[in-house]
């Protein structure tokens, strides 16, 4: 492949650090995503060179629908197009696209520890929610994770508070690699955009909002009616209090004070004082106000992008074939240095 249809490559004049992210097309992406991700990443495709994947290998870790997940994968593209990723300055691509994800995960996990992997508690957690089907892939999920990271020489990987974990045992893996077969791998650094970007679930804010929740009035989809999402905030749970405060205790009022500060850019104080001596009620119809006014623009762009299927399927491939050629390098350099032979 020649390096002209490469969008995505060193520049070797003014390198640009690069970045990698992903979400797993295991459901309708929500505000959660869009708020803690997304919205994001958008910010950053000026300053570096960034690669946008669709993780739809992590996502069978869970048993998915095979319609479904073909649908959420091709849906999640959209949304990050319509969210303001720009598939012109950004590479955009579906992991299972690009077969060096898979191979360098096999090696990856031939230089990961059991124990290492025992401890990461997505996995803990992961297994007791769906302890009828603990699989191997679960278990691993992180060495295909560092794999999806370390193939494009990664500097930053900007993901919630919950990646923190993951981020540090594809760190521990590239580190061990090349102490033990000399430099290869770049090794990645955690890129919290926005600390305490959490968006809690609408049902118990307690839990994170999480596109895999079976109740979908736990969630803002972003793609839901207008309608919809007032609705659903409207019916938020809350307390037994009337003000509007950001206080210990009241988690389900600070969790929609959050969603309110995102889209409005005011802080606790102001949105405190704008709601002096004003209910609940009034208060979760202007959140919903704000959050489907705030979405509207995604909203429109994803309903006219989703019904074009060549043209979201030319991103994929043209995002393909860019990561495929970098990631190729890599792979190459990788079986090397194991010792794998090669002929010409
Ligand atoms: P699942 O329900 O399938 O576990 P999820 O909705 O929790 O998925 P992921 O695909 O695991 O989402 O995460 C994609 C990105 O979105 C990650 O960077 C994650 O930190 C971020 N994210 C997910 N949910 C939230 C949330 N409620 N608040 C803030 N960020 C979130
Ligand atoms: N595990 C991540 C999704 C993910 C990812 C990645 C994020 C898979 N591979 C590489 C950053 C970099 C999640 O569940 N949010």
């Amino acid at each position: 492949m020649s390096e002209q249809i490469v969008n995505v490559q060193e520049n070797k004049e003014e390198p640009k650090k690069r970045i990698f992210s992903g979400v797993q097309p295991s459901g309708v992406l929500t505000l959660g995503n869009y708020l803690g991700a997304i919205k994001n990443w958008v910010t950053l495709q000026d300053d570096y060179e960034c690669l946008y994947c669709v993780v739809d290998l992590h996502a069978i870790t869970v048993r998915q629908v095979p319609a479904d997940l073909r649908k959420h994968t091709q849906e999640a593209l959209a949304l990050y197009i319509a969210c303001g990723i720009d598939p012109e300055k950004s590479c955009v691509f579906v992991q299972s696209h690009v077969p060096a994800h898979a191979e360098l995960s096999w090696v990856l996990g031939c230089n990961t520890m059991f124990g290492e992997l025992s401890r990461m508690t997505q996995f803990k957690d992961k297994s007791q929610k769906h302890a009828d089907n603990v699989n191997a892939g679960l278990f691993t999920y992180p060495v295909l994770m560092a794999a999806d990271i370390l193939l494009y020489g990664t500097d930053l990987v900007p993901v919630g508070a919950d990646q923190k974990q993951h981020v540090e045992l594809a760190r521990d893996i590239a580190g061990r690699f090349n102490g033990v077969y000399s430099d290869t791998f770049t090794v990645p650094e955690p890129f919290f955009v926005k600390t305490g970007m959490k968006i809690y679930s609408l049902t118990d804010p307690t839990k994170k909002m999480s596109k895999s929740d079976p109740n979908p009035k736990s969630y803002v989809s972003i793609i839901e009616t207008r309608d919809e999402t007032i609705k659903k905030i409207k019916s938020a749970v809350t307390d037994s209090d009337t003000a509007v405060r950001y206080a210990q205790g009241k988690d389900g009022i600070n969790n929609l004070m959050s969603i309110y500060s995102s889209f409005t850019g005011k802080g606790y104080d102001e949105i405190e004082r704008e709601f002096d001596g004003k209910g609940y009620g009034e208060f979760k119809a202007a959140v919903g106000e704000v959050c489907a006014d705030g979405l509207e623009s995604v909203r429109n762009e994803y309903a006219r992008l989703v019904k074009d299927k060549a043209y979201l399927e030319e991103v994929m491939k043209k995002g393909a074939d860019t990561a495929s050629y970098l990631a190729r390098k890599t792979l190459s350099k990788v079986y090397r240095k194991v010792g794998f032979y090669s002929v010409k």
